[in-house]
C-alpha cells in the first residue's frame, strides 16, 4: 500500500534545477538564458512568431549524442543518463527531454525510432521497447502540449544496413527496413506527428564497381510507394518529406540535392506524395547555398520543412552546428515568407553542440541562439518585404515578359519563325544592369 501511494506521488527530480523557463527579455537584455528576439506571441505579417517558425528540438543530437569524434571518446555530461541501453533509462531520458523542451519553449520535437528506444535482439523486441517509450512520450506530450513535428526510422546505424536499406543489394534487408518503417509510421501516427521524414542515410554507393544504380533507384521508389500506401491505409495525414544530402556517410547518396530529389519523385510518380525537408549543411555539402536549395524546392511547390543548422566553411563535412548567421536566417525566411509560410513543417534544429561544449547548460545556449537568429531573420525578412524595393526590383527586371513579345512567348503564341521576324524588326536587344552590389547593399540596410 505504502509503496503504491509513494509511487503515485513520486515526482521526478528536475534535470535542470537551476534553469528557469526561458523568457523573452528583448534586445537590450544581457541575460544569456533569455530570448532577445524570439517573442512567441509577437505578430509578424499577421501571424505570431511561434506559428511562423514552429521550432523543433531533435532527439538524436540533443539527447543521444555523446559527443565523441573519430579521435576521442564522448565528452557530454548528462547526469540523468545512466549510460545503459535499458528501456527504463530511455523512459527517464524521455521525461528529461520534455523538461528541456518545455523550459526552452519550443513547440515541437523530432525523433528516429532508435533514438528514443533501444534496438532489441529481434524486431519484436525492438517494437516492444519502442512501445514502452512511446507511452511516456505520449503522456509527456499530453502534459506539456509539445507536439511531434515528424518521426522517422533510423535505417543507417545498425550493421544490417551496411549496403543501404531500401537500396540494399540484399532483399531481406529491404524487407527489414520496410518492417521498421511500418512500425515508425504507426508510432508517428499514434503520437499525432505532423510529418514523417525519409532521409536515405545509406541509400547510395561506395563504389560503382559493385552497384546497379537503376535497380537500386527502382527499389527506393518501390519502398516509398509502399510507405505511401501504408500511410493511407492507417489514415496518417501528416506530410511525407524526403531530405536531400549528397554524401556522408556514403560517397554518393541518391537524394543528393533538391533538384535530384525532385527529378526522382517526378520520374517515379511520387511528386504529389512527398515534399522536401531542406537542411543547410546538406545544401553546402552539395555545393549549393541553403537559399538556392530552398528556392529550388519552393519553385516546385515542394518546400515542406527545414533542418536548421550550418556547416563550417573551413571544413568539408557535416558539422551540424547551430545556426547563428543572421544573413543565412534572413535568406531562409525570405523564401519561406514568399512561399506563404510553413504549414506542417517547421524550423527543426538538426544541430549539435561542439564536443568542447559538454555541459547541459550549453544545450540551452545553443537552442536559444538558434531561435533568436531565426526570429531576427524573420523580422528582417518581413521588413525587407514591407519596404518592397527588393521585390519591385525583381518585378521590374522581368517586365519585358509582361507586355509586348514576352507574354506571347510565355503563352506559346509564337514560334521560332515569328521570333525571327520580330528580331529582324527590333534589332539588337538592350540589357540593363543586374545591380547585384546595389541589392546586397539594400539587404544590409536591414541587417
Ligand atoms: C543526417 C540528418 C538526419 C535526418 C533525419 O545528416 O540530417 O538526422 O535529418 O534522419
Ligand atoms: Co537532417
Amino acid at each position: 500500500m505504502l509503496a503504491d501511494s509513494r509511487k503515485k506521488y513520486y515526482v521526478m527530480p528536475s534535470a535542470f534545477p537551476k534553469i528557469p523557463k526561458i523568457q523573452y527579455e528583448g534586445p537590450t537584455s544581457r541575460n544569456p538564458l533569455a530570448f532577445k528576439h524570439y517573442n512567441p506571441e509577437e505578430i509578424v505579417e499577421g501571424k505570431a512568431m511561434q506559428d511562423h517558425l514552429r521550432f523543433s528540438v531533435v532527439y538524436w543530437h540533443t539527447f543521444r549524442n555523446r559527443m565523441s569524434d573519430p579521435f576521442g571518446a564522448g565528452t557530454a555530461i548528462r547526469p540523468w543518463d545512466d549510460g545503459t541501453e535499458s528501456v527504463k533509462n530511455a523512459q527517464n531520458r524521455a521525461r528529461v527531454a520534455f523538461e528541456f523542451i518545455e523550459k526552452l519553449g519550443a513547440p515541437f520535437y523530432a525523433f528516429h525510432d532508435r533514438d528514443v528506444a533501444p534496438e532489441g535482439k529481434s524486431l519484436t523486441e525492438s517494437n516492444k521497447n519502442l512501445d514502452a517509450v512511446v507511452k511516456v512520450l505520449k503522456s509527456e506530450q499530453k502534459r506539456t502540449g509539445i507536439k511531434l513535428l515528424w518521426g522517422t526510422a533510423c535505417l543507417f546505424a545498425h550493421p544490417r544496413y551496411v549496403h543501404g536499406a531500401a537500396t540494399s543489394s540484399n532483399a531481406d534487408v529491404f524487407a527489414y527496413a520496410a518492417a521498421q518503417v511500418k512500425k515508425a509510421l504507426e508510432v508517428t501516427h499514434e503520437l499525432g506527428g505532423e510529418g514523417y521524414v525519409f532521409w536515405g542515410g545509406r541509400e547510395g554507393y561506395s563504389t560503382l564497381l559493385n552497384t546497379n544504380i537503376k535497380r537500386e533507384m527502382d527499389h527506393l521508389a518501390q519502398f516509398l510507394h509502399m510507405a505511401v500506401e501504408y500511410k493511407k491505409k492507417i489514415g496518417f495525414r501528416g506530410t511525407f518529406y524526403i531530405e536531400p544530402k549528397p554524401k556522408e556517410p556514403t560517397k554518393h547518396q541518391y537524394d543528393s540535392d533538391a533538384a535530384a530529389c525532385l527529378n526522382f519523385l517526378r520520374e517515379y510518380g511520387l511528386k504529389d506524395e512527398l515534399k522536401l525537408n531542406i537542411e543547410t549543411n546538406h545544401a553546402t555539402l552539395a555545393g549549393h547555398t541553403m537559399h538556392h536549395e530552398l528556392e529550388v524546392a519552393a519553385a516546385a511547390n515542394a518546400l515542406g520543412s527545414i533542418d536548421a543548422n550550418t556547416g563550417d566553411p573551413m571544413l568539408g563535412w557535416d558539422t551540424d552546428q547551430f545556426p547563428t548567421d543572421i544573413y543565412l536566417t534572413t535568406q531562409c525566411m525570405l523564401t519561406i515568407l514568399k512561399m506563404g509560410g510553413l504549414t506542417t513543417g517547421g524550423v527543426n534544429f538538426d544541430a549539435k553542440v561542439r564536443r568542447e561544449s559538454f555541459e547541459p547548460i550549453d544545450l540551452f545556449y545553443a537552442h536559444i541562439g538558434g531561435m533568436d537568429a531565426f526570429a531576427r531573420g524573420l523580422k528582417i525578412a518581413a521588413a525587407i518585404r514591407k519596404d518592397g524595393r527588393l521585390a519591385e526590383f525583381v518585378k521590374q527586371r522581368y517586365s519585358s515578359w509582361d507586355t509586348g513579345i514576352g507574354p506571347k512567348i510565355e503563352n506559346g503564341k509564337v514560334g521560332l519563325k515569328e521570333l525571327e521576324a520580330y528580331t529582324l524588326k527590333t534589332g539588337e536587344p538592350s540589357n540593363v544592369s543586374g545591380r547585384q552590389e546595389f541589392l546586397e547593399n539594400l539587404i544590409n540596410e536591414f541587417i
